[in-house]
């Protein structure tokens, strides 16, 4: 790709001896940062659509506003509209698919009968592509799904079913594992909730731990397949009562060695994500996060490159955790061009990591242990006006993807010959 930006070379030289000055190799820091794999969701291409046709409304307190033209209406467009935005993010990336996603050639195929061969296209795609799969079990948009409760419902029959569904899914994440050669995290999140108080909290805490236990009874190799669990404090129509809150998975994730997921979005407003890392892991051994970004009481905006995600960013470089943090992007968008929203996310995403992987880190811990917090806010404050952009700028030419703003002409091209022309 040649840049219009003819001095992107210059700039980087200019810029790497600024940050060699205070010790920075930035040549290592690009390097570590090409082999940090960021999940790409699938539900932003379709607003959690999905491809079973249940007649189903989403429901599960997901709701998607927008309706900005050309939404993936079948399994190839959206990985048609995934391969541009692939095309457009510099780095190896990996592909997170809901159940809901399942190609079953028209049949109708329970939830709890899924199989790996359901997803045999899904697996073709990644592996072509040299990418690793994730995977979610799909406890929403379901007729099961419709009182609010799944593998928390007083119902042992509804119960059983979602039980059954969550058996399936970790053999189909062990399926994608073991065909990619890259485990696979199966991430559980249901909706189980109240929209008023309830009477009884515990008894349908006690029937997740059961049905969760249920689901996770058989070991599966973590080389193939690796379990989490996502809590949140409150949804549409779960206003007074989640079951599935943070302390409940966080003490389950700690007890049954699971990895906990820590979404963005999912905690009282001035809870952050930065500083529940380095908490969680000191006692977990992995977690995987939903980069996500909430706004007021929404969960699920575009990741934006803000301060917290600078901040997350930040922790998992500082902390060394980045061998132990599945980073996966949840959000969904449907007012702006939906392959557009997973450039920004993503590409903000590494930008975030590529600003923590050019800190002087060692300096800034040097200057804290000799108590030296003057020198310490000082030195953080005239960092943040380094020439971090002609890295990055750098950074995307020679991984061969566009520079600057270019790629928004890329999707706009796109959106004119392929997007506009779904109905
Ligand atoms: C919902 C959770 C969950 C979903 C996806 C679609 O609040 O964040 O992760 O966004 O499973
Ligand atoms: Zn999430």
């Amino acid at each position: 790709m040649t840049s219009p930006f003819k001095n992107v070379e210059q700039s980087f030289a200019l810029a790497r001896e600024r940050y060699a000055a205070f010790g920075v190799d930035v040549d290592r820091a690009l390097q570590h940062l090409g082999s940090i794999p960021i999940s790409l969701h699938c539900w932003q291409g379709d607003d959690i659509g999905g491809f079973e046709n249940t007649g189903s409304e989403l429901g599960g307190g997901l709701a998607v506003t927008g309706n900005y033209p050309g939404r993936a209406r079948t399994p190839d467009e959206l990985r048609a509209d995934v391969d541009k935005a692939l095309a457009l993010i510099p780095g190896t990336h990996r592909f997170n698919l809901h159940a809901s996603y399942a190609e079953t050639g028209g049949k109708k195929v329970e939830r709890d009968a899924l199989e790996p061969a359901h997803f045999q296209r899904w697996i073709d795609w990644a592996k072509a592509k040299g990418m690793g799969l994730d995977f979610n079990p799909t406890y929403f948009a379901h007729p099961r799904a419709a009182d609010g409760l799944t593998l928390a419902h007083p119902d042992p029959a509804i119960r059983r079913f979602w039980i059954d569904h969550g058996i399936v899914c970790r053999k189909i994440g062990a399926a994608f594992g073991k065909a990619l050669g890259t485990a696979c995290v199966t991430n559980v999140w249901i909706p189980d909730g109240m929209k008023d108080s309830p009477i009884d909290r515990k008894s349908p805490r006690q029937r997740l731990a059961e049905s969760l236990d249920a689901i996770f009874a058989e070991p599966i190799d973590h080389k193939f397949n690796l379990d989490a669990v996502e809590g949140k404090l409150f949804g549409l129509g779960s206003e007074s009562y989640v079951v599935g809150s943070h302390e409940f998975y966080y003490s389950y994730a700690v007890s049954r060695k699971t990895l906990l997921c820590l979404d963005a979005g999912h905690y009282h407003p001035t809870e952050v994500l930065s500083d529940k890392i380095s908490a969680v892991l000191s006692v977990l051994d992995e977690i995987l996060l939903h980069v996500s970004r909430g706004v007021r009481w929404d969960s699920d905006h575009v990741v934006i490159l803000s301060d917290e995600l600078e901040a997350i960013a930040q922790e998992l470089v500082r902390g060394d955790f980045l061998g132990r943090v599945h980073i996966g992007l949840d959000f969904f968008d449907a007012s702006i061009n939906r392959v557009a929203a997973w450039v920004i996310g993503a590409r903000c995403m590494i930008k975030a990591l590529l600003i923590a992987l050019l800190e002087p880190t060692p300096t800034l811990r040097q200057l804290e242990a000799e108590g030296n917090y003057t020198a310490r806010l000082a030195l953080l404050e005239e960092l943040k006006t380094l020439p971090f952009g002609a890295i990055w700028d750098h950074y995307c030419q020679s991984s061969k993807v566009p520079v600057g703003p270019a790629w928004i002409d890329a999707v706009k091209r796109y959106e004119a010959e392929v997007l506009a022309k779904r109905s």
